[in-house]
């Protein structure tokens, strides 16, 4: 612990030094725009000249667009640590520093690097990119501390939080939100659209806490309100204390024989004071949302606009916010019009979703999550989707369907697939993804209908 905040203050010291201007590159998930507003701020204070990248992922094409850039020092957020050789051969003299919590390339540098994983701390759990970077503004600047919430708000969008709120770092770092004013902790019902969402729409996807009975379905879950003379329609925010009191022991009664603790409904709930009542900003979990929603659709600048309270950039977000809805019902639109058609191969444990350009790629797996969780395919069932990029790209997801936590290491037996094709596969357990060239399509999926073909053999030979 010591030795990492040391690095720290080593980092802060050596960035105070810095007169010419910085270039910061970051990454484009909820985590990476908070790490990247968490910086701007700070060199804004400082009255620093900076420019400012998002990213996707360090692929050598972006790599290789820094090449020939005049800038001496360079600062990746949320990436980085897993690059360190390409970076190093693409980015020769320049000072170069790296804050990331994902876990490092075994490589010498003589970067300054800033990872939990250098001084075996948890960076999946207990600190984020937007964490580290927080740490590193405040030590800079102790009156950065006002900043923490957007840390809070990277460790959340990184699903670092759980229904026993936060560890380690990251609970440190909570604190800091909470003295300085800005973010509340609350005790609640622990699921996600409180602020924005009408409750039977809550209560249908709430998927954690799974409700047996009602997750998936609106009918049960109007049902299950108008039955404690709730109104469906109300949302969370909105109910008497009576109601929510009802709710909460109704919806524990329903989950009691679930596999988890029928309580664990409860938990915190992290509001921002200073937003409005009902803005998606207000709620952490919603505001993260808001963010990935921007970045999903491409337009970083307006999820950055937002975290620097821009009105401008949050009113846009919001219609932003809305267009991705629209994206995401367009394209599950797609995939049951399309379901009986070639695009979809159905198996009795694989389907595959062959969506080529009728689905962005930066939607598809949010899709197929859905299609997961949506009572289609009987438990179990591996579901693997497919759509092409802009830079001739397979963009492929898998998940799987049901509720049930199971055994199934889906980052495992997708990379056991695209391995055959020479491509690595990314994600972890209950979500994985891969990138592939787009004439690998058809193998790919010959493949995979080949591998589970096998699989269904030695399960009756057994
Ligand atoms: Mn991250």
């Amino acid at each position: 612990m010591d030795s990492f905040f040391n690095s720290i203050k080593e980092a802060a010291s050596q960035f105070s030094k810095i007169k010419t201007p910085i270039r910061i590159i970051s990454h484009l998930d909820t985590d990476g725009l908070s790490s990247a507003s968490i910086l701007i701020k700070t060199l804004t204070r400082l009255n620093k000249v900076f420019s400012l990248s998002i990213v996707k992922q360090l692929s050598p094409q972006v790599l290789n667009e820094f090449r020939n850039e005049e800038y001496e020092n360079y600062v990746f957020l949320d990436l980085g640590s897993g690059h360190l050789k390409e970076i190093n051969s693409v980015l020769k003299n320049r000072t170069i520093f790296i804050l990331d919590h994902h876990v490092p390339q075994d490589y010498k540098t003589n970067f300054t690097q800033i990872n939990p994983h250098l001084h075996k701390l948890d960076g999946n759990k207990e600190i984020s990119g937007a964490g580290i970077t927080y740490l590193f503004s405040k030590a800079i600047n102790p009156e950065n501390k006002d900043l923490a919430y957007l840390a809070i708000l990277g460790a959340i969008g990184d699903v670092q939080e759980d229904k026993d709120g936060f560890t380690g770092l990251n609970k440190d770092i909570l604190q800091d939100a909470v003295s300085s004013g800005l973010l509340e902790v609350k005790k609640g019902l622990r699921m996600f659209g409180s602020q924005t969402r009408p409750l039977y729409k809550v209560l249908q996807y709430s998927t954690d806490p799974y409700i047996p009975g009602i997750t998936g379905y609106e009918d049960l879950a109007r049902e299950f309100l108008n039955n404690l003379r709730i109104d469906p329609n109300k949302k969370l925010i909105h109910l008497s204390e009576e109601e929510i009191k009802n709710l909460v022991s109704a919806i524990i009664v329903q989950r009691m024989g679930s596999e988890t603790d029928p309580e664990d409904v409860l938990g915190n709930i992290y509001i921002l004071n200073d937003k409005e009542e009902a803005s998606p900003t207000r709620d952490l979990k919603e505001f993260s949302t808001l963010l990935n929603a921007c970045g999903r659709l491409n337009r970083p600048s307006l999820a950055i606009g937002t975290c620097l309270n821009d009105i401008k950039s949050y009113e846009k977000a919001l219609e932003i916010s809305q267009k991705y809805k629209e994206e995401i019902i367009k394209s599950l639109n797609w995939f049951y019009k399309n379901k009986d058609s070639k695009s979809v191969i159905e198996t009795p444990d694989l389907t595959i979703i062959n969506a080529e350009d009728n689905i962005k790629d930066t939607i598809i797996g949010t899709m197929t999550s859905m299609i997961s969780k949506s009572n289609v395919y009987p438990p179990e069932t591996i579901l693997l989707s497919l759509a092409h990029t802009l830079d001739n790209n397979t963009k492929i997801s898998i998940r799987i369907s049901g509720f049930k936590a199971n055994d199934v290491d889906l980052r495992e037996v997708l990379s056991k697939i695209t391995e055959k094709i020479g491509c690595p596969a990314g994600g972890h357990k209950f979500a994985a993804g891969s990138l592939i060239p787009q004439e690998k399509e058809q193998e790919f999926i010959n493949i995979a209908l080949e591998s589970f073909k096998k699989q269904e053999k030695t399960v009756i030979t057994t």
